[in-house]
């Protein structure tokens, strides 16, 4: 099992899209272990797009992240970081595909309503900068049998 990072940035919780785009996540089977309702203090958003530093972008990116609240989400399931990353679209809401989430609600390339980790590293990373040891629970649901196969012993 892997669990990933995920945002929902100020434009989405501003667009009333929160609910929407958690339950795609939900609805694809994956679980939500963490969840944190936010406003990001900017030494944080820094630390998290740290990789961008010196972008043009940059600044922008900062000042859009810590302008409002912000959903973030620990989220997991087999495979949870490359699904994600395909359930949100590419990066410009302008070229995302439809039937991603930025390709269904978004058509800006700097408000793009969602961020998600792009690897294990990642991802491991940017779960210790926004949840403290105890916030990303462990806990199953009965549906987990339905969710996956695990004749062979584990889930498939
Ligand atoms: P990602 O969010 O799809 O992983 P990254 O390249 O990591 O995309 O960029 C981080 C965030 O910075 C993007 O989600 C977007 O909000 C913003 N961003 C990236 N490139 C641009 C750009 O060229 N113009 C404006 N904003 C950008
Ligand atoms: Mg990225």
């Amino acid at each position: 099992m892997e669990t990933t990072l995920i945002i929902l940035k100020p434009d989405a919780v501003q667009r009333g899209l929160m609910g929407r785009i958690v339950s795609r996540f939900e609805d694809k089977g994956l679980q939500i272990v963490g969840a944190k309702l936010m406003v990001i203090p900017v030494a944080t958003a820094e630390r998290h797009y740290a990789d961008h530093k010196g972008k043009p972008f940059y600044d922008g990116l900062v000042k859009f992240m810590t302008s409002a609240p912000v959903l973030v989400l620990a989220v997991r399931g087999l495979g949870a970081i490359a699904m994600c990353r395909k359930m949100m679209g590419a990066t410009f809401g302008s070229k995302a595909e439809a039937g991603t989430i930025r390709g269904d609600f978004g058509s800006s390339n700097s408000f793009n309503l969602i961020h998600g980790s792009d690897s294990p590293e990642a991802a491991a990373k940017e779960l210790e900068i926004f949840f403290a040891k105890g916030e990303v629970l462990e806990y199953s649901r009965a549906v987990d049998r339905w969710v996956y196969d695990h004749s062979g012993g584990k889930p498939e």
